[in-house]
Parts: C-alpha cells; sequence; structure tokens
C-alpha cells in the first residue's frame, strides 16, 4: 500500500470558538497549529482563513499571510479552500486561488449543507477548474455526495481536469451523503481505476471512516473543520492531537505515513 497522506482540516469556515477555544483564527495561530500538525504527521493543511471577527472570508491577503507563515515553519502541502463558507459567491471563493497555491479544492455538485445551501452549479465548477488548470494547481474533488463524481468526471470530458484525479469523501455533513461504512465502499467502489481519494468523516463518523481508509489504501482528513470531539463529550486539545492518533493507528495497522514530498509523490505533484 502507498504512505498514508493525513490532511489537517484545522480552521473551516462554520466552526466556531464556543465549539472548540482550541480553534485557531489568526494567521499566525494557524500557522502555529500547522506546524504542530506536520510535526505530529500531517502532510497536507486543508487551509480556510478568518477575519479579524473571526468571521470566514476569502480574502487573498489574508490566505496569503497565513499560507506564507506556514511555509516559512514547514514544507506541508498547502491546499486552499475555494468553497469558503456557505452563501458566499464564486467571485469571492475563487479569490484563494490568486496566491497559485499547489493544491486547493473543487466541489463538483451543489449540497444541501446543514440549514443552507452549499451552491456550486457547473458554470461556476467550470470557472474554478480552468483557473486551476491555467495556474498549474492540483484539484482536491471534493464529494459530498456520490453524484459529484460524476460531475468531476464530466470536467475530465472537457479536459479542464487531469485524471488520475484525487477525492475527497466529506462524508456526514447534514444533506449530503451519510458517514458510514457502507456509503463509503459505495464512493471507492464508484472511482475510476488509478483515482487516489482520503475521507473526512463529520463529527463522530471522523475516527472510524479514518481507520477504514487506513486499510482500505485510501488517505485521511482529520481537524477542527470536521469534528471538534477527541472522544465522546471531550473537546479536542488540538488539531495535532487527532492527526497524532491517526499517525498511531496507521503505525499499529502496518501502514506507514506519508511525508510532505512523499504526498507530492503520490498525488503526482512535483516536490518542494
Ligand atoms: N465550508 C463548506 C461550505 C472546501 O473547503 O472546499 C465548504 C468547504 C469545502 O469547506
Ligand atoms: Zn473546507
Amino acid at each position: 500500500m502507498e504512505k498514508l497522506i493525513i490532511t489537517a482540516a484545522m480552521v473551516g469556515a462554520e466552526v466556531t470558538r464556543q465549539e472548540n477555544p482550541n480553534l485557531p483564527l489568526t494567521p499566525e495561530e494557524i500557522a502555529q497549529a500547522a506546524e504542530e500538525a506536520w510535526k505530529a504527521g500531517a502532510s497536507i493543511i486543508h487551509l480556510h482563513v478568518r477575519d479579524e471577527q473571526g468571521k470566514a472570508t476569502q480574502s487573498a491577503a489574508v490566505f496569503r499571510e497565513a499560507a506564507d507563515r506556514i511555509s516559512r515553519r514547514c514544507d506541508v502541502i498547502i491546499q486552499v479552500s475555494t468553497g469558503g463558507g456557505v452563501g458566499m459567491t464564486a467571485e469571492e471563493r475563487i479569490q484563494s486561488l490568486t496566491l497559485n497555491p499547489e493544491m486547493a479544492t473543487l466541489t463538483t455538485g451543489t449540497v444541501n449543507f446543514g440549514d443552507g445551501v452549499f451552491y456550486n452549479p457547473p458554470k461556476d465548477i467550470e470557472v474554478f477548474a480552468r483557473a486551476m488548470k491555467e495556474r498549474g494547481v492540483k484539484p482536491e474533488i471534493e464529494v459530498f455526495d456520490v453524484g459529484m463524481i460524476g460531475g468531476a468526471l464530466a470536467l475530465v470530458k472537457k479536459g479542464l481536469v487531469q485524471p488520475p484525479l484525487h477525492y475527497d469523501f466529506v462524508m456526514g455533513v447534514p444533506g449530503g451523503i451519510p458517514g458510514t461504512p457502507r456509503d463509503l465502499l459505495h464512493l471507492v467502489e464508484s472511482l475510476p481505476a488509478g483515482s487516489t481519494w482520503s475521507v473526512a468523516g463529520i463529527g463522530r463518523a471522523e475516527l472510524p471512516l479514518g481507520v477504514m481508509a487506513i486499510i482500505m489504501g485510501g488517505h485521511v482528513r482529520v481537524g477542527f473543520e470536521d469534528n471538534v470531539y477527541y472522544s465522546k463529550g471531550v473537546l479536542a486539545e488540538s488539531n495535532a492531537q487527532l492527526v497524532a492518533r491517526i499517525v498511531r493507528l496507521a503505525r499499529e495497522l502496518g501502514r506507514e505515513v506519508a511525508t510532505p514530498n512523499e504526498a507530492r509523490a503520490i498525488l503526482g505533484m512535483p516536490p518542494r
């Protein structure tokens, strides 16, 4: 099996300090948390940023500040969000690509997202995909439901993304695909041969789906964006704590953990 790529999704757009007081918010707090997650074994940082009030923003300046601070500390892969927060326009969301990041998310369909709608019509998806292609950004296809795999394959047909693609299954969002083992098997079986994939289980689905991915040859995303708890009723102390648990489990299960450059090689990206 390939080495395990661990992604730390440390900030998100929706989670608050009320839910977990250890949530990093400022560029410096995010950079410090990223370094801790990298030291613990993360090779990708899935990056969202916040404004001075702690509200989600897609401001290129804030992204640049956070990304620069992270890159000064470690060689982790920075994957910027183009999803942003529910209700943001495509014009707002695309600003993060002006950094020319190594990697960015690309959601290939619309999904209900709690009480809101994470809106991704085909024309917007194509704009994001074209911008990533022009800037040489590796997309990670965010899959909130099984139809979004078809959305990615439509982009392949149009030559806007280049297979083999890397997918991230975000499972357990209210409105999206449930976070069950059966649903993960269905998603994995629906991928074209040669694809790589990771799983981001929401809430209590994070740990069991992560263990399944370790066993099945997939990759794992953890972090406060998806889950603020370490165990039932016990808040996680840090994103690094969640990463460290996946590293321990992977080692126990005989799976080595990838460094950032090993992750780049697995994903077909140039070394840094
Ligand atoms: N905050 C969600 C609505 C991404 O980062 O690309 C979208 C999201 C996906 O987090
Ligand atoms: Zn995100």
